[in-house]
This record gives structure tokens, C-alpha cells and sequence, in this order.
């Protein structure tokens, strides 16, 4: 009977075999005469910061990239393109499971990262319909077209689910890990709950290589500017060079474990390359609030007075709030070997520092 086998080196493409050899240990392809592949990698929400950066990993390992990108003449399009130079983008949505079906078919994937969904949390109390359908069923439909596709050999195709901690919400416990229990306070961490148990039920129904990182918050310089990190160092550069005055913010005791980005995706690789599919916590184990973000970010271009430069502005509180995130990565770091190279300090000034030099270039 065939068997896939998979082995990695870090350094070298990625490959994958066929052969009918059984394990075989330090074997060559070329020693049990087995066909030689590039691995084949497809990404749903390629055009956000986790795709470009996993886009990146992916395609210095040697995989063939492939990314799902949605709607007519997006203007992400180019975008993507420029940032990951040899990426096949494929039109299509993941709330149209035929859409799905299609790229699985292009693309041929060996794994399957679904890191797609409406991920800005207050539009999801605007927007929980749509949130619903994207980030919840969304995740369905994904599942659903790989089981389809993959016919009887349900080993073809690994699958990443992007969770996250917002599926703790009202903390059950602190530090939150795999086994604490989900309390998910905003429609989008509702939906995220309903995407990783279907992801679950995936791996324990049909014994599927299913996955899920639950993810705490991952920043870095291409985070969009809605979210608190990049909203407040994007303000201090304007602010250090004279551009803006003041910087308006909801609820500056919130805590979260913030880590960076371009970490976070090597956890996601590494998940599918175990033999079993499992879910991981990923963070730093670390939590700050947002006080403590403006003093590091105000700090680093030398103002002390923050306060100076920060309204409140009840608009950008929520109506139900997650407030003590802290992961313990403990299992991804034992079972995965994965522990994070960015610390908050580091991220925070990488942030400002990046949104100095977009400021002077857009202003000039
Ligand atoms: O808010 C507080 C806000 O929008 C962080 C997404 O990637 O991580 C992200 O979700 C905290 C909250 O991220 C403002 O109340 C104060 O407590 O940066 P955020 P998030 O909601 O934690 C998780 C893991 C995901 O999965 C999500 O997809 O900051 N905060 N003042 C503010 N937040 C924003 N956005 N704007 C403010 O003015």
C-alpha cells in the first residue's frame, strides 16, 4: 500500500514522499526509488499580517505557495504579490465551500493553514452576522471541502485552524491553557469557539490531521492600525515628529499577552509537522496592559509624560470586555520545541520604530 511520508529539515525544501517503503528512517528518495515532491501549501487570509508572514516562512522552507484571496479587483491583490514573489493567489471565499473546493483542486495542498476570518473583535458586535458566517462557518466550510476532497485517504492534507484567546474571555483561569475552560465574551469569540470544537470533532470524527493554535495576541509592524498596538505606536511617531498632538483610546487597564507575529507563524508550521494533530497554546506567558505599551512606546522616543498626549474616549470601550489574557505556552514548548525570539520590550520599539520611518516616507 502507498504511505506518505513526510521529513523535514528546516534549512532545506521541505519535501514530502511517496513510497511504498514503509518508515524509513535516513533513507533518500532516491535509495527506495520514491517520486519526489516540493510541499504544497494553501492559505486562506493570505492578504493579512500572519499570511504574508507564513507566506514568507513557507516559501524559504521551498514550499509552493498558494493563497486564497477574496472578492473582484481586490486591491490587496498586488500587495500580496510584491510581498511574497512566487505565491499563486486563487479567487475565492471561504464562505462558498465551492470556492474552497476549487482552490483545493489548483492548488493540490499538502497542508492547509485557515487563518481567514473577520478578526477585528468590536466590528463583531456591529457585524455578528457576518462574523458568524465567516469566522464561524467559515471554518465548516473548509473543513467540510477537505474531507471531500481528500476522498478516502484522509491523510492528504494537514489542516491549520487559526484560534485564538479570545475564546477565554471571562478567564476561568489564570494562566489560560489548552485544558481551561472557553468563555468567550464578544460574537467573535463565540465564533472562534465554534470553529475550534468543529476542528476537534474534525480530528476525533473522521481522525483528520486537524490543528489549532490558540493564538494570544500577535503584533508587528504590518498590523493594521485599528488594533491598540499599532494604533498607539503609529501615534507616537506622528507624535515624535510633530505631526499629531494626541492620541484618543478605550480601556487603558486591559491586559493582554502580546507576542510577535512573525514568532507566531513558526508555531504554526511546526504544529503540522508533528505526526499527531493536536492544539497548542502560543504566547509568551507574559501580560501587560495597555499603561505599561504607551510607557515602553512613548519611552522609546524619549517622552516620560505620556499622559499628556492620551484622551479616553468611551466610543472604543466595548461592551463586554476580556480583561487578565496571559498564555502558558508550556506544551508548545515541549512538545513543539517553540519558544518566542521577540520579547514585549523588543516588539513595542520594532513597532514604533517601523511607523517612524512609514511616517517620514509618507510625509515626504
Ligand atoms: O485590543 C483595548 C481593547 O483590538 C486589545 C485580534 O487579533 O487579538 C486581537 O484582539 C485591547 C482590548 O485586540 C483601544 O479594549 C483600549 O482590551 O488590539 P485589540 P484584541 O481585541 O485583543 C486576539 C487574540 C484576536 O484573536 C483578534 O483577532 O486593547 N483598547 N483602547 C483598545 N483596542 C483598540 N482596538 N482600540 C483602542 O483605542
Amino acid at each position: 500500500m502507498l504511505t506518505l511520508q513526510r521529513r523535514y529539515n528546516s534549512k532545506a525544501p521541505a519535501t514530502r514522499y511517496a513510497d511504498s517503503a514503509g518508515p524509513t528512517g535516513t533513507t533518500t528518495p532516491q535509495e527506495v526509488g520514491l517520486k519526489r515532491f516540493p510541499m504544497r501549501a494553501l492559505i486562506t487570509g493570505i492578504t493579512g499580517q500572519d499570511g504574508l508572514y507564513l507566506g514568507e516562512l513557507l516559501l524559504s522552507k521551498g514550499y509552493e505557495v498558494f493563497g486564497l484571496i477574496r472578492g473582484q479587483s481586490n486591491p490587496k491583490w498586488e500587495h500580496v504579490m510584491q510581498q511574497l514573489p512566487g505565491v499563486t493567489l486563487i479567487k475565492g471565499d471561504i464562505t462558498d465551500m465551492s470556492s474552497v473546493m476549487r482552490a483545493l483542486s489548483v492548488a493540490q495542498p499538502d497542508e492547509v493553514y485557515n487563518l481567514a476570518a473577520i478578526s477585528f473583535v468590536p466590528h463583531s458586535w456591529e457585524n455578528a452576522d457576518h462574523t458568524i458566517e465567516v469566522t464561524g462557518k467559515g471554518v465548516f466550510n473548509v473543513l467540510e471541502a477537505i474531507r471531500i476532497w481528500s476522498g478516502p485517504n484522509l491523510d492528504k492534507v494537514r489542516f491549520y485552524q487559526a484560534s485564538s484567546s479570545e475564546m477565554f474571555g471571562k478567564v476561568q483561569e489564570v494562566p489560560q491553557r489548552e485544558s481551561t475552560l472557553l468563555w468567550p465574551r464578544s460574537p467573535y469569540g463565540v465564533a472562534k469557539v465554534f470553529a475550534h470544537y468543529m476542528t476537534v470533532n474534525y480530528r476525533e470524527s473522521y481522525g483528520m490531521h486537524a490543528s489549532s493554535g490558540i493564538l494570544f495576541n500577535h503584533e508587528s509592524p504590518r498590523r493594521g492600525p485599528e488594533f491598540v498596538t499599532r494604533k498607539i505606536t503609529q501615534a507616537v511617531a506622528r507624535i515624535s515628529l510633530g505631526l499629531q498632538q494626541t492620541v484618543s483610546l478605550g480601556n487603558l487597564d486591559a491586559s493582554r499577552d502580546w507576542g510577535f507575529a512573525g514568532d507566531y507563524v513558526e508555531a504554526m508550521w511546526l504544529m503540522l509537522q508533528q505526526d499527531q494533530a493536536d492544539d497548542y497554546v502560543i504566547a509568551t506567558g507574559e501580560t501587560h496592559t495597555i499603561r505599561e505599551l504607551l510607557e515602553v512606546a512613548f519611552g522609546h522616543v524619549g517622552i516620560s509624560d505620556w499622559e499628556r498626549h492620551v484622551t479616553q474616549d468611551p466610543r472604543f470601550m466595548r461592551p463586554a470586555e476580556v480583561d487578565l489574557l496571559v498564555g502558558d505556552p508550556t506544551k508548545a514548548r515541549e512538545t513543539l520545541g517553540w519558544k518566542p525570539k521577540v520579547d514585549f520590550r523588543e516588539l513595542v520599539q520594532m513597532m514604533v520604530d517601523a511607523d517612524i520611518e512609514d511616517q517620514r516616507q509618507t510625509s515626504r
